[in-house]
C-alpha cells in the first residue's frame, strides 16, 4: 500500500477531527454532574441494627456514633478493670438515667435500645473523664 500525500491528509483530518470530538464529549458530560457524588458521600448513613461500642484503654469507640432509632448499642468492656455506664442526664448517679450498667467486668457487655431521636451524651461512672455520645436519628 502506498501512502500518497493525499491520503496522509485525510488520516491526518480524521485523527485531528476524532480528536476534537472525544475532548467536547468528556468536557459536555463532565459539566453535568460534578458535585453530586461528593455531598451525599460527606454524610455517613446511620447505623441501623444493632451497633458496639468497645470500651478499651479508658475510652469509648466509637467515642461518637450516629444510629436510627430503634437501633440497640452494645457495650463491650475490654479492659481488665470495671466500667460503668451512665447517661449524662442523671448527673453521678443511675437514678433518672435513660440507662445505666452494672460495674462490667472484662468482657461484659451492656445493651440499650434507642427509640427516640435525640443526642445522648454518655460517660463512665468509676472515670468521669471518659465521654461518648450516642446520636439517633
Ligand atoms: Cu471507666
Amino acid at each position: 500500500m502506498k501512502y500518497t500525500p493525499e491520503k496522509v491528509y485525510w488520516v491526518i483530518l480524521v485523527v485531528i477531527l476524532g480528536t476534537f470530538i472525544t475532548v467536547a464529549g468528556c468536557t459536555g458530560t463532565a459539566s453535568v454532574s460534578p458535585s453530586t457524588p461528593t455531598t451525599t458521600a460527606s454524610t455517613p448513613a446511620p447505623v441501623t441494627g444493632a451497633v458496639t461500642v468497645n470500651i478499651q484503654n479508658f475510652a469509648f469507640s466509637p467515642a461518637s456514633i450516629t444510629i436510627s432509632h430503634g437501633t440497640t448499642v452494645t457495650w463491650v468492656n475490654q479492659d481488665s478493670v470495671n466500667h460503668q455506664i451512665l447517661n449524662d442526664a442523671a448527673g453521678t448517679f443511675a437514678e433518672g438515667a435513660l440507662f445505666s450498667s452494672d460495674s462490667l467486668l472484662n468482657g461484659k457487655g451492656y445493651s440499650f435500645t434507642f427509640d427516640t431521636p435525640g443526642t445522648y451524651p454518655y460517660h463512665c461512672s468509676i472515670h468521669p473523664y471518659m465521654k461518648g455520645t450516642v446520636i439517633v436519628t
